[in-house]
């Protein structure tokens, strides 16, 4: 008996009659020999990635049994793009029938006209909820993450590697969850430059943990103007790797937390202005961690200004976080629990930075589509 292997095919059109396309490209996968349709996801609409002008897409994924090999079978999803009427103009210009090879068993493909897994598959949710309807357990074969976690820190949005902007991955969480120590690990893993947040130098931060609420304001400005300095897009260099210890966002969260309704009028001004200036990350680390662990490390690592940190403080945070990235579209984020890192475990580490290189261009773990 033949070997049979089983593939996953991401399908997508937006000309023509788009459901037709998908149906009829799912009969010519049937006829075409040495291939069984075993389940097809269901059909989604999405904008078109890449370029909003363009039509919206249909998408879904065929699971497919196959006695072919992987080039074989890619040969067979070319022929039935061309039958199909699709015509190449430029990479990513609209198509009656896109068929993409996601996954072929857990081969893993290099090859200058095919790569196994598809290239950009885990930045795609079009490709990911019908891969996670079909089997949501199913391991990435490079990233060794399952589909449905892959698609948790989607979000529900779609992705595209752009060497134009800069590679800026903000570690984010309550104070007292660890981000320096993460981003610092992290940047020497990934031989990149770290920007750390200028706790230590802001002359107001003491009094505000003191309770003093006159100085909030001053300290939110304080750091408002560091932020930008340190995350001025115009500084950041296209595809530059840098990591900062802060996401730009808390900002707002603590200008919420600490400032009264005027102070926050005036704030949210000055706030909105610098967002345009600031480079988006390209990829959030969000570590997690209860307040009483937070409280504790604050307590442990003993700078005196934060000891008056009360517990409700950390509560208030670690809600306004998990709301902020409750509804986070902007980039990929990967949710860690604090309390389950440890750094001493290499292979960990060396897990998350493959993670991590996935979602960044130049370092990519996965090879470029073609
Ligand atoms: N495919 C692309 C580029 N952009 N966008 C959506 N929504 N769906 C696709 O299948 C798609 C895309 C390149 O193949
Ligand atoms: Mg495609
Ligand atoms: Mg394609």
């Amino acid at each position: 008996m033949l070997k049979s292997t089983t593939a996953y095919i991401g399908l997508g059109s937006n000309l023509g009659d788009r459901s037709e396309s998908i149906e009829q490209a799912i009969r010519m996968l049937f006829a075409a020999g040495q291939i069984g349709v075993a389940a097809v996801s269901d059909i989604i609409e999405t904008a078109a990635l890449g370029d909003c002008q363009q039509p919206n897409y249909l998408n879904c994924v065929a699971k497919i049994e196959t006695s072919l090999n992987a080039k074989k079978l890619f040969n067979k999803l070319c022929g039935i793009e061309a039958k199909l009427g699709r015509i190449r103009f430029t990479k990513w210009s609209p198509r009656t029938i896109d068929l993409d090879l996601l996954l072929f068993g857990d081969e893993v493909i290099n090859e200058p006209d095919l790569i196994v897994p598809h290239s950009q598959m885990h930045l795609r949710t079009f490709a990911l909820k019908g891969m996670c309807q079909l089997n949501g357990q199913l391991l990435h074969p490079v990233l060794k993450e399952s589909m449905n976690n892959l698609a948790v820190r989607l979000n529900g949005a779609d992705f595209a590697l752009n060497c134009k902007s800069a590679q800026l991955i903000s570690v984010a969480g309550v104070i007292g969850v660890g981000k320096t120590t993460l981003a610092e690990k992290l940047s020497s893993m990934l031989n990149c430059k770290t920007l750390f947040e200028a706790y230590d130098t802001n002359p107001f931060l003491p009094e505000v943990y003191a309770g003093k609420k006159q100085a909030a304001l001053d300290s939110q400005m304080y750091f408002l103007k560091s932020r930008i300095k340190q995350l001025d897009s115009k500084k950041m260099r296209p595809s530059k790797l840098v990591i900062s210890d802060y996401v730009f966002e808390k900002e707002l969260i603590y200008a919420e937390q600490l400032l009264n309704i005027e102070q926050l009028v005036l704030y949210k001004e000055k706030y909105n202005l610098a967002k345009g200036k600031v480079s988006p990350p390209v990829l959030i680390i969000y570590l997690r961690d209860s307040a009483q662990n937070c409280l504790e490390r604050i307590h442990r690592r003993s700078r005196p200004y934060e000891q008056q940190i009360e517990l409700e403080f950390l509560n208030a945070l670690d809600a306004d976080y998990e709301n902020l990235f409750n509804s986070w579209k902007h980039c990929p984020v990967i949710r860690i629990e604090a309390a389950k890192l440890d750094y001493s475990k290499t292979d960990w580490t060396k897990h998350l930075i493959k993670q991590i290189r996935s979602y960044i261009i130049g370092t990519s773990v996965i090879a470029k589509e073609l």
